[in-house]
């Protein structure tokens, strides 16, 4: 039976559950988790609960689940689309992973870990050198987003190419369901085909399912060779080539191929501390490539290097420069990862988290790009990402000095030309980002309505009282 209880009853609720200590309530303590990253939203909550166990979080959840109160999952709280943000209604919790962060286990004979889901995704990948193993997942925001937060966003990244998304990373989830109950496949197995893959459903679904509390993660052998190299590319079509012409002349040891433009470069030249232009030249677009192997002996220098010259010699490039030192390969990388933060500084951003066929990648920058130019001139087109993935961020900024307002006002009008030739395509309006709160409506908008019936079918069958993260990914009932 559902009991709908007064905040003073579910305080006693929670206190009784996690004790006291694990239930925050002052206004400043709380701040931070009521804010989401982009600071396009701000809530409320009764509480922020910090369960230090599987089993209090499935008491907490059986809990809301008898009282309707709305948990919103949070791990680093780095998501980019609202999604670990709770609304203004003041009947929602924010559930914060923080304390359940053990590494369970590590087992380099199976290559696998179980992690526990508030484990920081950079101290995970340090565990995991440590026992001589690679855990491939990176992102810009790695000290501080959680492996929760990744598997639940299906987060992406930098080796996406390679290794793929932080879905094809799980082996197992442990989740706690809305009721309390636990549903575990933690046992590392590589093969089972014992029915429907549920572990799959809570990967990408935003906390709307279910709260991830471990998860059995696939670790490779350790990268032991890497030849990193930027180069100046002649276009957007002229590094899709370059793409393909780089996976075959390595035998596909592609791990990463970023696309940067120069005013990416120049921002973060301008904005960043350390960061210098990795080329003497200005050139319109660039790539940051790597090749790795599991063989010391593997000659990937000379395998890119030579790559590089034909591709010169094809006419596809201007200009390179290979890493030849630890230094300068994280120069490179520090050039790309401070790309959003550059921005950040430089303005305000509508963001655009997109994906195309690899093929319409260089008519889609042409299209998007000449419409930004002539429609918003005295914007910044900043247009860039994981290009090996077809992945762009094409984000529009607003220039130093200039009214954002002004932008921003702007921001419906750009998204819909945007994900209209998106769609055209046969592109995603999402490709890594996820859907959160920000991006329902579209998602409402482009998805078929068949999938749209069966993703509320599943949320129905799995949180029939609607109390996991309400009003993310789909609207509430
Ligand atoms: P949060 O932001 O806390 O939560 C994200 C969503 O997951 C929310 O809906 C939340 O309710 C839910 N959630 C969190 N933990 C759980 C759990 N245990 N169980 C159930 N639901 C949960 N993303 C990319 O994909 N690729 C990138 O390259 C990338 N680069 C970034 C660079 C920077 C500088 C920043 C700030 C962000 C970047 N991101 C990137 C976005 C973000 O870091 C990822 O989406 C990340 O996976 C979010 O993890 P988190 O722990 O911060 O999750
Ligand atoms: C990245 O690839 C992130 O750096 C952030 O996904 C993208 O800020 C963005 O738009
Ligand atoms: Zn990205």
């Amino acid at each position: 039976m559902a009991t709908e209880v007064t905040p003073k009853v579910a305080l006693a609720g929670f206190r009784r559950i996690l004790g006291a200590d694990a239930v925050l309530t002052d206004r400043d303590a709380i701040a931070p988790c009521l804010t989401d990253h982009r600071k396009l939203y701000e809530g409320t909550a009764l509480a922020v609960l910090r369960p230090g166990s599987v089993d209090e979080v499935s008491q907490l959840l059986a809990f809301c689940n008898g009282t309707r109160i709305g948990v919103v999952p949070q791990g680093g709280n780095t998501g980019y689309c609202g999604g670990a943000t709770p609304d203004g209604s003041g009947r929602q919790v924010v559930l914060s992973l923080a304390r359940l962060a053990r590494l369970r286990s590590i087992d380099a004979t199976n290559h696998s870990m179980i992690a526990e889901a508030g484990c920081i995704l950079a101290n995970l990948q340090r565990e995991a050198e440590a026992v001589d193993r690679y855990f491939p997942l990176s992102l810009g925001s790695e000290g501080s987003c959680q492996v929760g937060g990744n598997l639940s966003t299906n987060a992406g990244g930098l080796n996406v190419l390679r290794y793929g998304m932080a879905r094809d990373l799980a082996l197992g989830l442990e989740v706690v369901l809305a009721d309390g109950r636990v549903l575990s496949s933690l046992g590392g197995l590589r093969k089972d085909n014992t029915g429907y893959d549920l572990k799959s459903l809570f990967i990408g679904a935003e906390g709307t399912l279910g709260v991830i509390t471990a998860a059995c993660l696939k670790l490779f052998p350790r990268p032991r060779a890497v030849a990193t190299a930027f180069v100046a590319v002649r276009s957007v079509a002229a590094a899709v080539d370059l793409l393909n012409l780089l996976r075959e002349a390595s035998g596909d040891r592609l791990s990463s191929f970023e696309l940067i433009p120069h005013v990416a470069i120049e921002l973060t030249t301008r904005h960043i501390p350390g960061v210098a232009q990795p080329l003497a030249g200005e050139y319109p677009w660039c790539v940051l490539c790597e090749l790795g192997s599991a063989r010391a002996a593997d000659p990937l220098d000379s395998m890119l290097e030579n790559a590089l010259r034909d591709a010169m010699d094809g006419g596809l490039l201007d200009d390179a420069a290979l890493a030849q030192n630890e230094r300068q390969r994280a120069a490179f990388w520090r050039l790309r990862e401070s790309i959003p933060e550059a921005q950040r500084h430089e303005g305000a951003s509508l963001k655009h988290d997109i994906a195309l066929p690899i093929a319409s990648l260089a008519r889609f920058v042409d299209e998007a790009s000449a419409w930004i130019a002539s429609n918003l001139p005295e914007a910044m087109l900043v247009a860039y990402g994981h290009v090996g993935d077809g992945n762009l961020h094409f984000n529009v900024n607003a220039r130093a000095g200039t009214d954002p307002l002004r932008l921003v006002a702007r921001a419906d009008e750009v998204q819909r030309v945007v994900h209209d030739l998106v769609a055209s395509l046969g592109g995603s309006i999402s490709a890594e980002h996820g859907i959160g709160r920000l991006k329902v409506p579209e998602l409402e908008r482009y998805a078929p309505p068949a999938k749209l019936d069966l993703m509320r079918a599943i949320k129905h069958a799995l949180d029939p009282n609607g109390i996991m993260n309400p009003g993310k990914v789909l609207r509430s009932a």
